[in-house]
């Protein structure tokens, strides 16, 4: 699998809007224009662009839906909280610690993670409530994040942190709490280290607004959207499963795995099918079929060649 191709167009056609106009995938550096939260804005000196073989060609939703529904419990349950209830959160300065099974233990400030390459990708995310949308993120391989930590040989899986800011999250702090912060996920190592795997800085060639999980935040768009950890804090190198807070919450509900699977039903819905958000109605005609893997078959399912995959859901 190509992870990365160099680019072929020259910087001077790229303009922000043209890339999502025209399709053209992009590299982005953003160093010393920081604009996270509610001000994002233009990731400023694009620097090249490049037709991404791990994009899709499908129809982007509109930039409107993608940061307006959303699930980010540390702002609230409802769709609209991560957006209403986000205006205090803070996205710098930020660091995000790498730790655990690693040679080089350290800290990486935002500034560093922008100066990795960036890379646009066109994914599909479902959710696993059976909708799903088409997002172009900006960001980089988590795999190239771990290689500069060296991981040692005894690391098996990769455990991720949301930060936990009562004062800047209201879901945090209200009197209601439906799940124990911080929210951590995890990964498998090879699962981790898979070309299509990325940290996500921006979006819609944006850097990310808050309610998307401003500045850092994991994509992996083979599985269930809850796997995509926001406001990343620290990243640590197991040799165990670490916990994951969707499948610790309800064990029987949501796996470690949640690889998108429409054979393996919610136990109160069907996963078969999905609504493509924008397109209208949640029931009915508009219902498309959900992929095995969400259409990232032909990419992942060789590492998990052997695997019983309704048993590890
Ligand atoms: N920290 C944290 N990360 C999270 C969540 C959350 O509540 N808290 N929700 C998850 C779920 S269920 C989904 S579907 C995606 C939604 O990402 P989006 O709002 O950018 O579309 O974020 C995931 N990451
Ligand atoms: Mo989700």
């Amino acid at each position: 699998m190509p992870a990365y191709r160099p680019p072929s167009i020259p910087a001077s056609e790229i303009t922000p809007e043209s890339i999502f106009l025209n399709r053209r995938h992009f590299l982005a550096g953003a160093a010393g224009l920081l604009a996270f939260g509610a001000s994002s804005r233009s990731l400023a000196r694009p620097l090249q662009s490049t037709e991404s073989p791990l994009s899709t060609d499908e129809k982007l939703t509109p930039e409107s839906d993608a940061t307006s529904y959303n699930n980010f419990y540390e702002f609230g349950l409802g769709k609209g909280d991560p957006k209403a209830r986000s205006g205090k959160f803070k996205p710098t300065p930020w660091t995000v610690k790498v730790d655990g099974l690693v040679s080089k233990p350290r800290e990486f400030g935002l500034e560093e993670l922008l100066s990795f390459p960036l890379e646009e990708r066109i994914y599909r995310m479902r959710c696993v409530e059976a909708w799903s949308m088409v997002i172009p993120w900006t960001g980089f391989p988590l795999a190239a994040l771990l290689d500069t930590v060296e991981p040692l040989g005894s690391a098996k899986y990769v455990a991720f942190e949301t930060v936990v800011r009562p004062e800047e999250m209201p879901g945090q702090s209200g009197f209601f709490q439906p799940l124990d912060w911080p929210y951590v996920e995890g990964l498998r190592l090879d699962e981790a280290r898979h070309p299509l795997t990325i940290l996500a800085l921006g979006l819609y060639g944006k850097t990310l607004p808050n309610q998307n999980g401003a500045p850092v935040r994991l994509v992996v768009p083979w599985k269930y959207g809850f796997k995509g950890i926001k406001s990343i804090v620290r990243i640590t190198l197991t040799e165990r499963q670490p916990p994951a807070t969707w499948n610790m919450t309800a064990p029987n509900e949501y796996g470690f795995y949640a690889n998108v699977n429409p054979e393996v039903d919610h136990p109160r819905w069907s996963q078969a099918s999905e609504t493509r958000i924008g397109e209208g109605g949640f029931f009915g005609a508009n219902r498309r079929p959900t992929l095995p893997f969400n259409g990232y078959e032909q990419e992942v399912s060789g590492i998990y060649a052997g695997m019983d995959l309704k048993a590890n859901f």
